[in-house]
């Protein structure tokens, strides 16, 4: 029987340990519990125990001992090749499909059809029209906008040649893409592909399948996943740097609380407008309550928390300890990384669970599909039905626990706040990393995962980066596991940060830890490394700047495509947790040496959290010095700055006011 594990055990977060106790209090299960009481299949995981092929009923097929093969004859490398493309293509597909939404709602609003969204970044709609080839000049923005959203409709179902973004990467990793036979087509194709390059009697040769889902992967990095990013930023504005809040501490007592969860920027930005409106908040005033409350889990969360600063309740984890505060009049979701259980958990409280997206319903909760062409006044309905719920709350118990955070480290912003609006340039970034004050750049990104302490490793991770003077950017519920603890804010440089790394936050005001988004803004990360190539003096690609990539606490078939497409870049990337690959030597040395010698890039599965840290910190290491730069020396930093100044002038004490 499996062990329970402690409330320590299975969060480092005070505030769901808070939760945790409160659900076994009141005899509601979570996923916590699940999976205490549920060992990972150990088939599924591919480890010594054996791997499961069921790609056709003359199985399933579970091969345990050496040497054994499906009924077909499939072997465990074709068959841990297969069950992981297809876990990347539909990770690619999910990414993929949320830009595709973006794009119709992109066109609709352009052709004046999508009430209440409009084109709001002009300047973005400029620079990617330029990108896309579309004649910009004497033309009104919906014009543009209308051509750049078909374009962007287009690329989905490019049967033959280069993706438009494919040409943004530096020069030598395309060059090694067209070697290797991955430059991708569009990703509708190249899902299509996998699936059927991975059907019973296809592709059997591990290297190729593996290709077909780098490929496959690729279309999503430098396609669906640029293309969501581009167009969200068109729609709601390209993040700036702003104040935010994270974690359940958010939520309040006296206000209506909207949780809004999933993915998409869409309706949640409808609702961000419609919990504003006077109407509606004299509205919940009617019903005894003083004022709306929104607030986001997930990627949702990271859209709305980066542009408008509205707090975000909790990464992944905390969507049923959310619910389990009893202050949430409605949860509203829309794509991906929502828990079957969350009606379950509603259902002990009054919170109303709302599905929303044509693609996404659950039993248990009220379906209200989402319509672009009359987003705002469904965001109304939703926020009325919130507040007309407001009445039927009973007892709450909402943590004291949530942190300030400083999200929305756009590229665009990133250049701003290295150089300011007329010399804009990561020429001192660039600088910072070669002169060693910056030993490296590490992106801690991926989920939450119940199978280990929920934000142990990014923490973890975070604080050895920083403490060695390496930058950390994150993305999705990384980010969002960095921000409760502190590390989004330009303090953490002071308080966190080794010497060189100080230095640089010191002078040029940034956290230590940049917040780049949600999951699909991991696109984000390449164009921020390839404008870090382009800029110079850090080598001729991705793989050749003293950086990686980490997903400690990865669960989501998302996280592998984005895996794929970062080491096909060029990236070193290292997931936590357990390989899914792990039955097949071949398929992991394919992944490690293979990769690297033909890609730049490679994707390793570490158990340790410790272990994973010791490889990144000797992978950026030795970049630096294939790159000829002096070897990171923690003295020679820290004799400029605060520290200094107060070494000498003693620390300004506080004065009280009054
Ligand atoms: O897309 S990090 S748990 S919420 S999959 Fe899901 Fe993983 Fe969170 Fe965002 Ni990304
Ligand atoms: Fe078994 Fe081959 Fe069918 Fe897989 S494809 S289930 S290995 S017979």
């Amino acid at each position: 029987m499996p062990k329970k594990r402690t409330a320590s055990e299975r969060s480092r977060d005070p505030a769901a340990q808070e939760m945790l106790a409160r659900a076994e209090a009141l005899g509601i299960e979570t996923a916590f519990d699940r999976a205490d009481s549920m060992a990972a299949c150990p088939i599924g995981v591919g480890s010594a125990a054996g791997l499961c092929c069921k790609n056709c009923f003359m199985g399933p097929c579970r091969l345990t001992k050496e040497g054994q093969v499906g009924i077909c004859g499939a072997t465990v490398d074709t068959i841990a090749a297969r069950n992981l493309a297809r876990s990347i293509a539909a990770g690619a597909a999910a990414h993929s499909d949320h830009g595709r939404d973006l794009a119709f709602t992109l066109l609709a609003a352009s052709e004046g059809k999508a009430q209440g969204y409009e084109i709001r970044d002009v300047e973005k709609l400029l620079m990617v029209a330029r990108k896309y080839g579309v004649k910009v000049e004497g033309r009104a923005k919906e014009e543009i906008g209308r051509d750049v959203a078909q374009i962007g409709l287009s690329m989905f179902g490019q049967q033959e040649g280069e993706l438009i973004y494919i040409r943004q990467a530096p020069k030598k990793q395309q060059e090694r893409w067209k070697r290797y036979g991955i430059v991708p087509r569009g990703v509708d194709r190249e899902v299509v592909e996998v699936l059927h390059r991975t059907h019973m009697g296809d592709d059997q040769k591990a290297e190729h399948i593996l290709k077909g889902a780098l490929r496959c992967a690729m279309a999503d990095g430098w396609g669906g996943s640029m293309l969501a990013t581009d167009f969200s930023d068109i729609l709601f504005g390209t993040p700036r740097a702003r104040l935010g809040r994270v974690n359940l501490g958010v939520l309040r007592k006296d206000e209506v609380n909207i949780v809004v969860h999933g993915h998409e920027p869409t309706l949640s930005q409808m609702l961000v407008r419609a919990v504003q409106e006077p109407e509606l908040v004299e509205y919940a005033r009617s019903k005894g309550a003083q004022g709306i409350n929104l607030a986001g889990i997930c990627c949702t969360s990271n859209e709305t928390l980066m542009r408008q600063g509205i707090p975000s309740a909790g990464n992944f984890l905390h969507q049923e300890l959310a619910l389990l505060t009893g202050a949430v009049e409605a949860m509203i979701v829309d794509v991906q990384c929502i828990m079957q259980a969350l009606p379950g958990v509603a259902s002990h409280f009054h919170t109303k669970f709302v599905t929303t997206s044509p693609k996404v319903e659950i039993e248990g909760g009220i379906h209200l599909e989402f319509d672009e062409h009359h987003a705002l006044d469904q965001a109304r309905e939703l926020v009325k039905m919130a507040v007309d719920n407001y009445p039927n709350r009973g007892e709450v118990h909402i943590p004291g626990v949530s942190e300030d955070v400083v999200p929305g480290f756009s590229q665009e912003y990133i250049n701003y706040m290295l150089g300011g609006s007329y010399r804009a340039s990561f020429r001192p970034l660039n600088d910072a990393i070669m002169a060693g004050r910056i030993r490296g750049v590490a992106a801690d990104v991926g989920c939450n995962n119940p199978r280990t302490t929920q934000d142990r490793s990014h923490e973890y991770l975070v604080r050895e980066f920083l403490k060695n003077d390496v930058l950390v950017v994150q993305t999705g519920c990384g980010a969002l596991a960095a921000g409760k603890y502190g590390y989004l804010l330009p303090e953490a440089a002071l308080e966190a940060a080794g010497p060189g790394l100080r230095e640089v936050c010191e002078a040029t005001g940034m956290p230590p830890v940049l917040h780049l988004g949600s999951c699909v803004d991991n696109s984000r990360i390449l164009t921020v490394l390839t404008q870090m190539v382009a800029e110079g003096g850090l080598g001729e690609d991705i793989s050749d700047i003293p950086a990686v990539g980490l997903a400690p606490e990865w669960m989501s078939e998302k996280a592998l495509a984005i895996g794929a497409y970062a080491a096909a870049s060029g990236a070193y990337v290292l997931f936590g947790i357990d390989s899914p690959v792990g039955a097949s030597a071949e398929v992991t040395r394919l992944m490690s040496e293979t990769w690297e010698r033909v890609l730049g890039g490679k994707m390793e599965f570490v158990t340790s959290d410790e272990e994973m840290f010791k490889r990144a910190m000797a992978h950026i290491d030795a970049k630096r010095v294939a790159l000829n730069l002096p070897v990171y020396d923690a003295s020679r930093w820290g004799r400029s700055g605060d520290l200094v100044f107060y070494e000498k002038m003693g620390k300004p004490v506080a004065v009280e006011a009054g």
